[in-house]
């Protein structure tokens, strides 16, 4: 099951013995009263222009500080492969996990797994019969249910160095209302999702693990309202963080609607159900514009209560922060400086007593 924020924190203060995902929430909690996180994916490993490096950061090279938020990817894992999807070592990514918890920050799994019918990739929507096939009574339920043990395996070696398991959000079959991934819209129905969902969450907390904090993101709408939405929402007793993924790939007027609209939304029903919302995954491919920052995407992003936000990785083909070089570098600069904005540092003492 999953916990509401309230739950995690009666159970705090009442038995002072929490999970570590409840501990996690009543953290998220706190940290959600003062502001909202800077997030960023694959941060520690890679930038605009370096690969693999250690102990950098385009980020804290440019603002002096690292994200209070890290993403990494599993996809890859289901097929034992040594480097996930982005040519990212699964040992480098556990050491930044590991990393980034011990100097206080929070980190968030994704997972874009291959394509269980066909091989393909998570972008593999030939056949629209993937999600039936894994599910009870499908020809590929066998090898799927061996995908979630390999995941579940790879998870287990997420813990400190005295062995302490360590808090993740984790947000599977995320953009689910788009049909680019073989668990969207058109890929599957909404029962289908829904028992997909279900059986990886079932199965990893029967697997024990009581550290992960679920959060269900589909992608920018700009449409939604609670019939559209609760669609494919797998539950309040399953989800404690609502998001979305929000790019700006079209015009700049469509981009602010939609997203006002889309967090107008998810604002209400977070407070009518008692959850967070954050933007899981948010950029401007390449940031062609000098100012977009402080002039697109912070005046949207203050009106709202929202817990992070995480724009996507910067790979030298696409990035979706700026390095000290890009032209959105001073802008991005002034975009951090917001009062209400927290990086690393401003979270790293407010921790789960
Ligand atoms: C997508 C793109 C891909 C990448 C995937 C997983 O949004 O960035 O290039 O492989 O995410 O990180």
């Amino acid at each position: 099951m999953s916990i509401s924020p309230v739950m995690a924190q009666d159970n705090c203060q009442k038995q002072c013995k929490c999970t570590p995902a409840q501990s996690l929430i009543h953290r998220l909690t706190d940290l959600s009263k003062k502001g909202y996180m800077f997030g960023h994916q694959d941060d520690p490993m890679y930038g605009l222009s370096w690969h693999w490096d250690e102990n950098r950061s385009d980020i804290k090279e440019l603002v002096g500080d690292y994200p209070a938020i890290m993403g990494f990817d599993l996809g890859g894992i289901e097929m034992c492969d040594e480097k996930n999807l982005d040519s990212v070592p699964f040992d480098r990514i556990r050491k930044e996990i590991q990393n980034h918890y011990k100097r206080g920050g929070i980190i968030t799994i994704s997972w874009h797994p291959r394509n269980p019918l066909t091989g393909g990739t998570s972008w593999d929507v030939t056949s629209d019969k993937v999600v039936k096939s894994i599910l009870p009574g499908g020809e590929n339920y066998n090898l799927f249910q061996l995908w979630m043990q390999r995941v579940g395996n790879y998870m287990k070696t997420l813990v400190t160095d005295k062995g302490e398991k360590i808090p993740i959000i984790f947000r599977p079959w995320h953009e689910n209302n788009g049909s680019w991934f073989w668990w969207g819209q058109k890929l599957c129905t909404d029962e289908e999702y829904r028992a997909l969902w279900n059986m990886l969450q079932d199965y990893l907390n029967y697997e024990g693990f009581d550290n992960l904090v679920w959060s269900y993101s589909p992608n920018l709408d700009g449409n939604y309202n609670d019939s559209t939405y609760m669609k494919r929402y797998p539950g309040n007793d399953r989800v404690t963080i609502i998001g979305e993924d929000a790019y700006q790939w079209g015009t700049e007027a469509d981009f602010v609607k939609q997203l006002t609209d889309d967090l107008t939304f998810l604002s209400d029903f977070s407070k009518k159900n008692g959850k967070f919302f954050a933007l899981t995954e948010c950029g401007y491919k390449n940031i062609p514009d000098a100012t977009w920052w402080t002039r697109v995407f912070q005046p949207i992003l203050e009106k709202f209560d929202i817990l992070y936000l995480l724009p996507w990785r910067n790979d030298p083909k696409e990035y979706f922060t700026p390095d000290k070089n890009q032209q959105s570098a001073d802008d991005f600069k002034k975009f951090i400086e917001s009062p209400k904005l927290m990086m690393l540092k401003d979270i790293k003492d407010v921790k789960c007593q």
